[in-house]
């Protein structure tokens, strides 16, 4: 654990500002943070986003509008104003921006998420924001827990059961360890237990690469397993300690790491996967439930800003 904290440190500059291992962005002239419709030269990022201190990303625009306007709420803010997209040149995500707080949209699935996320990383580094965290506010499908429980990770596993985001980097394969920050993932969860409203719960989280086969789903258009199968894959996944089962979570853990900052994962479950595959619960219900990982980062970011 000490080694992995010095590992994170050494990552960050003493003033807690992000520090890149990649040598080749010192050569760009301008760097131009395309999905994010940002760059280097036209827009002050410092002055923008210097004061960033808590990075949410989550699938949905909208959603993460709902949670840039819960932030509002909670941190005091005028609610009249409604949060302003300021990627709106891009279209592709949306981030908002609401004091120490950033929202930002990342779609759905690992390609998706780690282009979102690593321009973030690069906005981060280039506005200066000291010791930022991480948040990913999601949904997944639990294990064998209550539909509308809340999972904070503890660690990321992949579709092939290692906890790791495996990517092919110049033709061949590359393993990145998924571990996100244990300190971080017990105070959300000891955050969450106040509320008594639902349950919380620490375990690993697979990220699957893709909604159907890959979350071993019968009700794709296409199956080449059994309900016998499926079954025996997902108790497989229980007994190894999974809770839940999303589409991003092993690399958003792994990038995160790579990147040396604190990160923690707080997915909603939409449903209890040994019951069925099918998503049924009503919109309402859906809308409630999503506000459970909200509430809990919320209450995370306004602890922190009592204590500093
Ligand atoms: C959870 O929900 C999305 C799929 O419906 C995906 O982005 C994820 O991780
Ligand atoms: N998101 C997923 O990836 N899987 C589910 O079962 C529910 C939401």
């Amino acid at each position: 654990c000490s080694s992995v904290l010095a590992g994170r440190r050494r990552k960050r500059n003493l003033d807690g500002t992000l520090r890149l291992g990649n040598q080749h962005l010192e050569g760009l002239e301008v760097d131009f943070l395309y999905h994010l419709g940002l760059n280097t030269s036209t827009y002050d990022l410092p002055a923008m986003f210097g004061d960033v201190k808590f990075v949410c990303l989550g699938g949905t625009k909208h959603r993460m509008k709902e949670l840039a306007c819960y932030m509002t709420k909670l941190l005091g803010y005028n609610e009249d104003q409604a949060p302003v997209n300021l990627t709106k040149h891009s279209l592709r995500f949306a981030m908002y921006k609401v004091g120490p707080v950033l929202s930002v949209s990342h779609g759905i699935g690992i390609p998706s998420m780690t282009t979102a996320l690593q321009e973030v990383i690069k906005l981060m580094y280039y506005a200066k924001a000291v010791d930022p965290f991480f948040f990913r506010v999601g949904t997944s499908g639990g294990i064998d827990i209550p539909a509308g429980s809340v999972v904070v990770s503890s660690f990321g596993m992949n579709g092939t059961f290692e906890k790791s985001y495996n990517l092919p980097i110049l033709g061949t394969i590359h393993k990145f360890p998924s571990q996100l920050d244990t300190r971080l993932c017990q105070e959300l969860a000891s955050l969450a237990s106040d509320a008594g409203e639902f349950q919380t719960f620490i375990g690993g989280t697979m990220g699957a690469e893709d909604f159907y086969r890959g979350q071993g789903r019968l009700d794709g258009p296409f199956c080449n397993y059994t309900e016998a199968d499926k079954m025996a894959f997902l108790r497989k996944l229980s007994s190894l300690g999974i809770r839940n089962i999303e589409m991003e979570a092993n690399a958003f853990g792994a990038i995160t790491k790579e990147a040396g900052v604190r990160a923690a994962i707080v997915c909603v479950t939409l449903l209890n996967r040994l019951d069925g595959d099918q998503v049924t619960s009503t919109k309402d219900i859906l809308k409630t439930w999503e506000k459970r990982s909200m509430f809990i980062v919320g209450n995370f970011v306004t602890a922190y800003m009592k204590k500093h």
